[in-house]
């Protein structure tokens, strides 16, 4: 009946909460290979609630839970995910494997975690043979993986295309500013 509705959809909204994702069907799935990549991967969470646009964020480990990974990238189209952004470390072959998995669009964010200082990451994602691509960012740089997320989302999406170009008067106004108040 509507009552049990009133329940589920309550209880849907207090899970969706404890994990900290939007109520409505996310557009983006922000995945990473380990909790430890959080502090880095936060940054993609922050911009894309500035935007307003649902997502998901899922531990997802290429070599620690591989099963996870293969159902997570061929499952995410279906469950109307329209852009991945997949951090990791180290060998960093989680945004590589999930393009080689799904069609939808795959930014790849070069986690610095090794001795290596994130170069390993970076040339680890950046590196994807002919076919498959990933559009990977700046080490650490999950705040542009998630703008580039927005734009992608923009390209079909004209209020999302009219935040963008106000997010980019912002800080050019704040860039002015600060020349400004520098010269006097
Ligand atoms: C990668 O190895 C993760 O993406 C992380 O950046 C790195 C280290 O993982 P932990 O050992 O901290 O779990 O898989």
């Amino acid at each position: 009946g509507s009552s049990m509705n009133v329940v589920e959809a309550k209880l849907k909204s207090v899970l969706e909460e404890e994990k900290g994702d939007d109520v409505n069907s996310p557009q983006v799935g922000i995945i990473m290979g380990s909790d430890s990549d959080l502090p880095v991967m936060k940054d993609a969470a922050r911009i894309l609630n500035i935007f307003g646009v649902p997502h998901e964020v899922r531990i997802v480990s290429a070599h620690r839970t591989p099963e996870l990974m293969f159902s997570y990238a061929t499952s995410a189209a279906e469950r109307g995910v329209q852009v991945v952004i997949a951090g990791a470390g180290g060998a960093a072959h989680l945004p590589g494997m999930v393009a080689a998995l799904t069609p939808l669009p795959v930014i790849g964010v070069p986690v610095r975690a090794s001795s290596l200082d994130g170069l390993d990451s970076l040339l680890s994602i950046v590196q994807m043979p002919r076919g498959v691509p990933v559009a990977t960012v700046a080490i650490n740089n999950a705040t542009n993986a998630a703008l580039l997320a927005v734009r992608m989302l923009g390209a079909g999406n004209v209020n999302l295309r009219d935040r963008m170009a106000h997010y980019l008067e912002d800080s050019r106004e704040e860039v002015l500013a600060k020349t400004e108040r520098l010269e006097k």
